[in-house]
C-alpha cells in the first residue's frame, strides 16, 4: 500500500479553502492508502502566537479532521512537536538546503514582504526544510496538498534526490504532491486576486467549516462578483464568479460548463442563493460532529495512539538517515 502524509497548521479554524484543496482529499485517500495525518504546530511558531490559542486551536484541528471524516482505526492522526524526530531531521535537512532555493519560495517572499532583513524571522526562511523533513520521516509516496504548496513539495523532491545521490543510495522515498481539480486554490470572497487565508483581518473573505449558516450566506452574498451579471467562467476578467462557479462544483460535483447552462440568463441572485444551500448542506453535519469530538475522551486517546504509531515508524527513518550521514555511533 501507498503511504500518504499531510498536515494542516493549528493557527485557527479550517477554512473552506483548506477542506476543499487539501483535506477532502484525505478522506478520499484513507481507504486504499496508509495515512498519516499531522497536526504541525511547530510551524505555527514560525510566527508568534497566543500559547493559550495555540494549545486550543491544536485539539481543534484534531476533532475537525475526525469530523470532516478521518478515521483513527484507518488512518494516524498526531501532533507534530510530540515526535521529535521531525526537529532532528529538519535539521538534517537544513544543512542540506542552499540559501538560494529558500529564498525562492514564494510563502517566504509573501511573508516577509515589507520586513527588513534584520527583523524577518528565521523559521519562515527554514520552514520549507521542517516540512520536507515531516513528509521524508514517514517514506511518504503521496502528498495531499492545495496548489500553494507546490514549491515546497517540489522542494522535498529536491533535497530527497540530492541526499539520494550525494549517497548513492535509497535514503529517502522521493514523493510526489496530490492536488484537487476543482478547489485546489479558492480565493478570498473579498478580493479573488488572493487565496482564501485563516489570517486575513476581513472575516468575510472567508468561509470557516464552523461558521453559522448566517455568517456563511452573509459571507456569499457580499462575495466580491462584477457588473455584468453573467455566471461565465473566466479567470482573467471575472475572477470573482469563477472562484464561486469553482467552490459550487467543488461542493456539489456538478462540472462548472454544466452550471454554466444551469445559471444562463438567470443573474448572480439565484446562483449565489443556490451556493448558500449547497454550501451549508455540506459543512454543516461537520459542524456538528466536531461539537461531540472537541472535548471527548476519544480525542485525546486518539492523539495518544497516533503518537505511539507515528513514532515507531518516524524513528526508524531517522535512523536510517543519520547513518548514512554518519552522525551518532
Ligand atoms: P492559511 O493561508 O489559510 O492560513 P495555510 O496555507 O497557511 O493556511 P494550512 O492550514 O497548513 O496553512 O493549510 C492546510 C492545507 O490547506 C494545505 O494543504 C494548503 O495547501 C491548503 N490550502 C490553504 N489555503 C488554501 C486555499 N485558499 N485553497 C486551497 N487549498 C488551500
Ligand atoms: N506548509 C503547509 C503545512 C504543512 C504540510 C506539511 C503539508 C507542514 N508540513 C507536510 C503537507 C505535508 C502549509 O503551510 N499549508
Amino acid at each position: 500500500m501507498k503511504r500518504v502524509f499531510s498536515g494542516v497548521q493549528p493557527t485557527g479554524n479550517l477554512h473552506i479553502g483548506n477542506y476543499l484543496g487539501a483535506l477532502r482529499q484525505f478522506i478520499e485517500l484513507q481507504d486504499d492508502h496508509e495515512c498519516i495525518y499531522c497536526v504541525v504546530d511547530m510551524h505555527s511558531i514560525t510566527l508568534p502566537q497566543d500559547p493559550k490559542e495555540l494549545r486550543s486551536h491544536i485539539l481543534d484541528i484534531a476533532a475537525l479532521y475526525m469530523a470532516i471524516g478521518i478515521d483513527p482505526k484507518k488512518s494516524i492522526m498526531f501532533v507534530q512537536s510530540e515526535v521529535s524526530a521531525h526537529a532532528e531531521l529538519g535539521w538534517i535537512l537544513t544543512c542540506s538546503s542552499y540559501m538560494g532555493e529558500l529564498s525562492r519560495m514564494t510563502q517566504f517572499k509573501d511573508k516577509s514582504k515589507g520586513k527588513e532583513n534584520g527583523s524577518i524571522p528565521t523559521g519562515i526562511f527554514t520552514y520549507p526544510t521542517l516540512m520536507a523533513a515531516d513528509i521524508l520521516a514517514y517514506d511518504a509516496d503521496i502528498v495531499p496538498v492545495g496548489n500553494d504548496q507546490k514549491q515546497h513539495i517540489e522542494l522535498t523532491r529536491d533535497l530527497a534526490i540530492r541526499i539520494n545521490n550525494r549517497f548513492n543510495k535509497n535514503t529517502f522515498v522521493v514523493p510526489e504532491g496530490r492536488f484537487m481539480k476543482e478547489g485546489a486554490r479558492v480565493m478570498a470572497l473579498d478580493d479573488p486576486t488572493s487565496k482564501m487565508s485563516k489570517s486575513a483581518e476581513n472575516e468575510f473573505s472567508r468561509i470557516s467549516i464552523l461558521d453559522s449558516d448566517t455568517k456563511i450566506k452573509k459571507a456569499i452574498m457580499r462575495a466580491t462578483t462584477d457588473s455584468d451579471a453573467l455566471v461565465k467562467f473566466d479567470i482573467e476578467n471575472k475572477p470573482g464568479i469563477s472562484n464561486l462557479l469553482s467552490i459550487y462544483s467543488a461542493f456539489s460535483g456538478t462540472p462548472i460548463s454544466d452550471l454554466e447552462k444551469q445559471y444562463d440568463g438567470r443573474g448572480y441572485g439565484d446562483f449565489k442563493k443556490d451556493l448558500v444551500e449547497v454550501t451549508i448542506n455540506a459543512i454543516s453535519p461537520i459542524r456538528e460532529k466536531f461539537e461531540e469530538i472537541r472535548n471527548s475522551h476519544e480525542l485525546t486517546k486518539v492523539l495518544d495512539d497516533g503518537r505511539e504509531r507515528a513514532s515507531v515508524i518516524a524513528e526508524k527513518v531517522l535512523a536510517r538517515v543519520k547513518n548514512d550521514f554518519g552522525i551518532g555511533r
